[in-house]
C-alpha cells in the first residue's frame, strides 16, 4: 500500500466563494452573488415576461421531478419558476430557494428545474400546485391574476427579501434557460446567487448549508471545495488503517458527475481511493445519457456498449446529473451482476445497525423505505435477516423522503439507485455525545459520526452514496460478490404501455394495487396466481405519457411471461395506443 499523505483539508481557494477549482475546464462565466435591491411590481415582471410569452395549446405540469421536457419548451416555465422561486423565498423570511436546471437522465435535448426547499428538500407540494398554475397562466392577466392569488393565499409580504441559488448541468441547453430564470429573479427585485455548473445534490447541499450558517444545525461551508472537504474528511476517518480496494470503473453518463468526481477523488487523495472515470464526454454532442449511466443500466441490465469491464473488476453508473448509482459486476462465467439502489440500502441498513451496536447506543431504531419496485427478495432479506422495519411509499423521491424521517435512523433507495439515510436530530445528539466505555466503543462511535458527515442527508447522491459503499466494502474488505451474497434478486421485468389516457389508472397501497381502472386488479390477480413467487403492479408514469407494468417472479421466463400478459391486459381493456406489447 503507497504511504499515505497527511491530510489537510482545502481551504477556501478565493474570495469567491463559488469558484470552480482552477483545473477545471471553465465552461460557464464565473459566478457571483448579485444583491439586488430593486422592488417586486407587477409592471416590471410583464414588462420582461414579454420577451418569455407561453406556448399555446400546452399544458405543464410540476410533477415527480419538476417540469422536464424537450427543452425547446422551457422558456416561459423557466421564467415562471424563477417568479414562484422568489416568492417562495419571501414567504419564508428570506430564506435562500434552490433551483436546479437539469432533466437528469433524459436524452440530452431535454431540460427541466426543479425547486428545492430551505432545508434542501424537495419543494413543499402545496407548492407545486403554485408551480403549475402559474406556468399555465395563458397571458399577463392571468399571470398577474395567479401572482396576486399566491401571494394572497399565503399572506406574503413581497417587501420582505429574497434569495435564489441556482445551478445547472451540463447540457448544452442550460445557459439560455438560466438566462430566463435570471431575468424572472431580477424583474421581481430578488437577490441571486449563481451556483455555477452542478451536480444535483451539490445544489441540495448549498441550499441546506445557507439557511443553516451560523446556526447550532449547521450542515456545512457552502461552497463547493466546502463539500468535498466535508465528505473527504468523513471518507478518509471510517477507513483509516484498512486496505484500499482494487480501482473503481464510474460510468458518470457523459455528465456532471466526471468532473465532480475527478475533484472529489482529488481532494480525499489517490492514495485512499482509486476510481477510473469513463464516460466522460461532458463537451461532445449528443453523448449525455447515451447508452450509459445508471438509468441505462438499471433498465437494460446489461453494461454499456463499449465497456472493458471484465469479471474480477468493481463497476457503477451514475445517472446525467449525479443523484442515482448503481454498482455490478461480471461474474466468472460471464453473467452480469447489477446491485441496484436495494442491494445499496441493504448494505447500508446492515451496516449502519452493526455500528449502532457496536457503538452501544442501541437507543437509536433504523428503518429502511422502498417502493413497489423494490425487489421482492430484497424485502424479505430485510425483514426476516436484518428483522429491520420496513415501509412501502409511492414511488418519487418526496414520499420515501418523508417516510424516512420517521425513523431515528432511515435508510431510503429506490431501486433505481436514488436513495440516502437520515438521521433524526434525536439520532444525531445521542451520536455527538455519546461516550466510549471500550476503545471498540469509542471507534465505532467516531464512525458513526462519520457516516452522518458522508452522507448527504439532503437528497440521494451519487458521489456521496458511492463513499458509503466504498467505505463499508473497505471496511469490510468485500468484493462486490461478497456484497452479492445477501441475497439473490428474483427475476424482474419492466414493460411500457402507451394507453390513450394514462390518468384513468389510480393506484392505492403504495402503488401495489389499482382501484381504477375498475376490475383490472382482480385480473392482475388472477394471473399472478399463477406464477411461483409471482408479483405484478401496475402504475401511470409521474415522468411519461405511459404506464408501466412490473413483474417479477421465481424464473426468468415466468416473469417475461408474466409481464407480457399483464402488458397485454392493460392494453387489451384500458385504452393502449398502437401496437400491442410484444413477447421478446
Ligand atoms: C422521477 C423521480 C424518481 C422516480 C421516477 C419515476 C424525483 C426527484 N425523481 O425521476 O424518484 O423514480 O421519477 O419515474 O422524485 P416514473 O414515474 O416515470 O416511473
Ligand atoms: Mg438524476
Amino acid at each position: 500500500m503507497a504511504a499515505r499523505r497527511p491530510f489537510t483539508p482545502f481551504t477556501k481557494p478565493s474570495p469567491d466563494p463559488f469558484r470552480p477549482l482552477p483545473h477545471i475546464p471553465l465552461l460557464y462565466p464565473p459566478s457571483r452573488t448579485i444583491q439586488i435591491m430593486s422592488a417586486f411590481t407587477f409592471e416590471n415582471i410583464v414588462t420582461a415576461s414579454a420577451l418569455h410569452p407561453k406556448p399555446q395549446n400546452i399544458q405543464f405540469t410540476y410533477g415527480t421531478a419538476g417540469f422536464r421536457m424537450k427543452a425547446s419548451l422551457l422558456d416561459s416555465i423557466m421564467f415562471r419558476v424563477g417568479l414562484i422561486a422568489v416568492l417562495r423565498s419571501k414567504k419564508l423570511d428570506g430564506s435562500v430557494i434552490g433551483v436546479m436546471i437539469t432533466a437528469s437522465h433524459n436524452p440530452e435535448e431535454d431540460n427541466g428545474v426543479k425547486l428545492v426547499d430551505p432545508r434542501g428538500e424537495m419543494l413543499e407540494q402545496s407548492w407545486e400546485v403554485y408551480a403549475t398554475s402559474l406556468a399555465n397562466a395563458p397571458n399577463d392577466d392571468a399571470l398577474v391574476e395567479t401572482l396576486e392569488r399566491i401571494i394572497a393565499q399565503n399572506k406574503i409580504d413581497v417587501n420582505k427579501p429574497s434569495n435564489i441559488l441556482y445551478a445547472y448541468d451540463t447540457r448544452p441547453s442550460g445557459p439560455a434557460l438560466v438566462a430566463s430564470l435570471e431575468d424572472a429573479i431580477k424583474a421581481a427585485g430578488s437577490s441571486y446567487t449563481n451556483f455555477g455548473l452542478k451536480t444535483t445534490p451539490q445544489l441540495h447541499y448549498g441550499v441546506r448549508c445557507l439557511n443553516t450558517q451560523g446556526t447550532n444545525d449547521a450542515y456545512g461551508e457552502p461552497t463547493e471545495i466546502g463539500y468535498y472537504n466535508k465528505l473527504a474528511t468523513a471518507f478518509r476517518q471510517i477507513v483509516s488503517d484498512k486496505q484500499r480496494l482494487s480501482p473503481l470503473y464510474v460510468d458518470c453518463a457523459n455528465g456532471v458527475g466526471a468532473p465532480k468526481l475527478r475533484e472529489l477523488i482529488e481532494v480525499i487523495g489517490e492514495d485512499i481511493i482509486s476510481v477510473n472515470i469513463v464516460n466522460d464526454k461532458i463537451g461532445v454532442e449528443g453523448a449525455l445519457n447515451h447508452n450509459c449511466g445508471a438509468d441505462y443500466v438499471k433498465t437494460g441490465q446489461r453494461l454499456p456498449p463499449g465497456s472493458t469491464v471484465t469479471s474480477g473488476d468493481r463497476a457503477a453508473s451514475f445517472d446525467g446529473d449525479a443523484d442515482r448509482l448503481v454498482y455490478y459486476y461480471v461474474d466468472t462465467d460471464g453473467t452480469f451482476r447489477l446491485l441496484d439502489g436495494d442491494k445499496i440500502a441493504g448494505l447500508s441498513a446492515m451496516f449502519i445497525m452493526d455500528l449502532v451496536q457496536a457503538a452501544g447506543v442501541d437507543s437509536i431504531k433504523v428503518g429502511v423505505v422502498q417502493t413497489a419496485y423494490a425487489n421482492g427478495n430484497s424485502t424479505t432479506y430485510l425483514t426476516k435477516v436484518l428483522k429491520v422495519p420496513v415501509s412501502c411509499v409511492s414511488t418519487g423521491v418526496k414520499h420515501l423522503h418523508h417516510e424516512a424521517e420517521k425513523y431515528d435512523v432511515g435508510v431510503y433507495f429506490e431501486a433505481n439507485g436514488h436513495g440516502t439515510v437520515l438521521f433524526s436530530a434525536e439520532a444525531l445528539q445521542t451520536i455527538r455525545t455519546a461516550k466510549g466505555r471500550t476503545p471498540a466503543q469509542t471507534t465505532a462511535i467516531a464512525q458513526l459520526r462519520a457516516l452522518t458527515d458522508l452522507i448527504n442527508q439532503t437528497v440521494g447522491d451519487a458521489l456521496s452514496d458511492m463513499l458509503l459503499v466504498e467505505a463499508i466494502l473497505t471496511h469490510r474488505q468485500w468484493s462486490l460478490k461478497e456484497w452479492d451474497q445477501a441475497y439473490t434478486d428474483l427475476p424482474n421485468r419492466l414493460v411500457k404501455v402507451v394507453v390513450a389516457n394514462r390518468h384513468i389508472f389510480k393506484t392505492t397501497n403504495a402503488e401495489r394495487q389499482l382501484v381504477e381502472p375498475a376490475g383490472l386488479q382482480a385480473d392482475i390477480d388472477a394471473l399472478v396466481a399463477k406464477y411461483t413467487s409471482g408479483r405484478s403492479f401496475v402504475r401511470a408514469s409521474g415522468t411519461e405519457d405511459a404506464v408501466r407494468v412490473y413483474a417479477e417472479a421465481a424464473t426468468r421466463a415466468e416473469t417475461d411471461e408474466l409481464a407480457f400478459r399483464v402488458a397485454e391486459l392493460v392494453f387489451d381493456k384500458a385504452g393502449g395506443v398502437g401496437t400491442r406489447p410484444a413477447r421478446v
